[in-house]
């Protein structure tokens, strides 16, 4: 079977807990402490030197790295709910938005929330924070444009985008940002698919 190692609040780990349940595949959970450092030590180091979750292990194979074990997923299980498209296009412009949403949205968008939830105040960066907020007001504005005629971002069907994008749209009241009106319209269309529900009500 499937083994998972995970946190219950950590977002890339949800990613991966969306797919599953998308793709109504069965997995065993493990769950790493990272509040007590448990993903800095031995033995979880050998499963992913980076020391972060999620990681998917496979029988003896060994994935770290949420947007990979979604696409291993999506290929080792090719008879599940589909989340990557196969006309070529198509899947070349879910890459594009792939990449987009880490570096113009999650990125600075963990940055915020990690401070805002985990670290005292007085510890925070707040030129730092005050420069991805905008950065990330500016991805909104272009990407509130791109959904003006969309229900969804490819094909307008639920997909690997939604997927990379929910757990970090449920928590977007940390960023301090504008939400467009289009944006809101499709945050509220991903939070309620059941697959992302199921998963976030499930977060402490
Ligand atoms: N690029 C990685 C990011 C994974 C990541 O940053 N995970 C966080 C939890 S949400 C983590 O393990 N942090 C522990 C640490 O950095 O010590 C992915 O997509 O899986």
């Amino acid at each position: 079977m499937l083994e998972l190692y995970c946190h219950p609040n950590s977002t890339y780990s949800h990613r991966v807990q969306i797919a599953l349940a998308y793709k109504k595949l069965e997995y065993s959970v493990n769950h790493i402490a990272l509040e007590k450092l448990e993903n800095r030590k031995k033995p979880y180091l050998s499963v992913n030197p980076y020391a972060k979750v999620p990681v998917l292990k496979d029988e003896d194979f060994i994935l770290s790295e949420s947007t990979a074990i979604m696409r291993y997923l999506e290929e080792k299980f090719p008879e599940s709910q589909k989340l990557i498209p196969t006309d070529l296009r198509f899947r070349a412009k879910m890459n594009q938005f792939a990449n987009q949403c880490e570096t113009e949205f999650c990125f600075p968008g963990s940055f915020i929330y990690f401070a805002k939830r985990f670290i005292k105040e007085e510890k925070w960066d707040p030129v730092r924070m005050k420069e991805y907020a905008k950065k990330i007001d500016r991805h909104l504005e272009i990407f509130d444009l791109y959904l003006s005629d969309k229900e969804f971002v490819i094909q307008n069907e639920f997909g690997f985008v939604e997927v990379m994008y929910a757990p970090f749209i449920y928590n977007i009241s940390y960023m301090n940002v504008e939400i467009p009106p289009y944006f809101k319209l499709w945050m509220e269309r991903v939070l309620s698919h059941p697959a992302v529900k199921s998963t976030l009500m499930k977060q402490s």
